[in-house]
């Protein structure tokens, strides 16, 4: 999608530029349970279905973009005006981030954007990246990945970005920042959330080695909370939701900004630097090479 189109599309959400507002903790706190509560609202676009239960307060969020929800700069902008006009509706205390695709959660970051393509672009593409992470890292609302299919990297990103992962058990499906493989490497906020979910010694390993981790592993390993059979996902997600829920918004909000917000705070701080750190990177011969070579292996795994 080209830039002017974004930008209408971000207009005609009614819904301000997401880097020009304050981050979820320094706005005004929700409402406690019982005040009357504004309308909800569910709504879709091409990549991302929201349904939004008023009696719960917990949003269902799918991601649509077969065939693999790879996150393009149209779902990157999707996804973070839709946690956006959640984090605004008063109805809304929580959201369940799960794939309508089968077996594939999300494909990670889309790699054709980052593939033969004008600085310009990748300046747009990354800001999307961090603005997504920001809205997601950073939300006051209970954040459940329900990890339905595999979800390497980017998608990786996005379950370890929540509060808390069930996977369904497949060990067909796996998970992990898979970078090095790529041969990229994983910018530092994409590890500090790593980090915080695995520790230190795990995310050193897994990120050097851009493992993959097969279900039954990425539980062992503390990767993803819980899994349980792909059946009994969204009951499990609903569950762990409202026993998140039972908790004074303002107690659980206040305690993780205590716990995220450094980690957020680093790269607002140093966001236009990633930006150009990115964009030298992946402007290179080398790793645009290494870029087509993988894209190669995949279509050639196919056939
Ligand atoms: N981006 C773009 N296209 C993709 C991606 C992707 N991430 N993943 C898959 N596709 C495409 C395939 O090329 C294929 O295209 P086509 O139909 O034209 O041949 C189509 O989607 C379907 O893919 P598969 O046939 O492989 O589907 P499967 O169901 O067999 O497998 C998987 C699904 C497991 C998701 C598999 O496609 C896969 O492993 N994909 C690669 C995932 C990956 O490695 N992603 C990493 C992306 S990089 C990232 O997220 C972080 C980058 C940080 C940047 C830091 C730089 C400084």
């Amino acid at each position: 999608m080209a830039a002017a189109t974004l930008v209408r599309r971000i207009g005609r959400s009614g819904v301000l530029p997401l880097c020009c507002r304050p981050p979820a903790w320094d706005r005004t706190p929700r409402p406690p349970p019982g005040l009357p509560l504004a309308p909800g609202r569910s709504f879709s676009n091409n990549k991302i279905q929201v349904e939004l239960d008023e009696s719960s307060g917990v949003a269902m969020m799918k991601l649509k973009s077969p065939p693999v929800n790879s996150l393009s700069l149209e779902l990157l902008t999707e996804f973070a005006i839709s946690l956006e006009k959640l984090e605004n509706n008063r109805a809304c205390r929580g959201v369940i981030i799960t794939s309508s695709v089968p077996k594939i959660f999300s494909s990670g970051l889309d790699i054709t954007e980052m593939c033969g393509k004008s600085v310009e672009h990748y300046t747009e593409f990354w800001r999307a990246v961090q603005e997504m992470w920001l809205r997601l890292y950073g939300s006051s609302m209970v954040t459940v990945a329900a990890v339905n299919g595999s979800s390497p990297a980017g998608g990786c990103l996005v379950a370890l970005s929540c509060d808390y992962r069930i996977m369904a058990e497949n060990p067909k499906f796996s998970i992990g920042l898979n970078e090095a493989q790529l041969g990229i490497v994983a910018p530092f906020w994409f590890k500090d959330t790593f980090v915080n979910v695995v520790g230190h010694r795990i995310a050193e390993r897994s990120l050097q080695l851009g493992s993959l981790h097969p279900a039954p592993e990425a539980h062992k390993l503390g990767l993803v909370d819980e899994l349980v059979p792909e059946e009994k996902l969204m009951e499990k997600a609903a569950a762990v939701m409202a026993q998140w829920l039972a908790l004074p918004d303002h107690a659980r909000q206040l305690t993780k900004t205590m716990m995220r917000k450094p980690v957020v705070d680093r790269l607002v701080a140093h966001r236009e630097e990633d930006i150009k750190n990115f964009v030298t990177f992946i402007s290179k011969e080398s790793i645009q090479k290494s870029l087509r070579m993988y894209m190669e292996m995949l279509k050639k795994r196919k056939s």
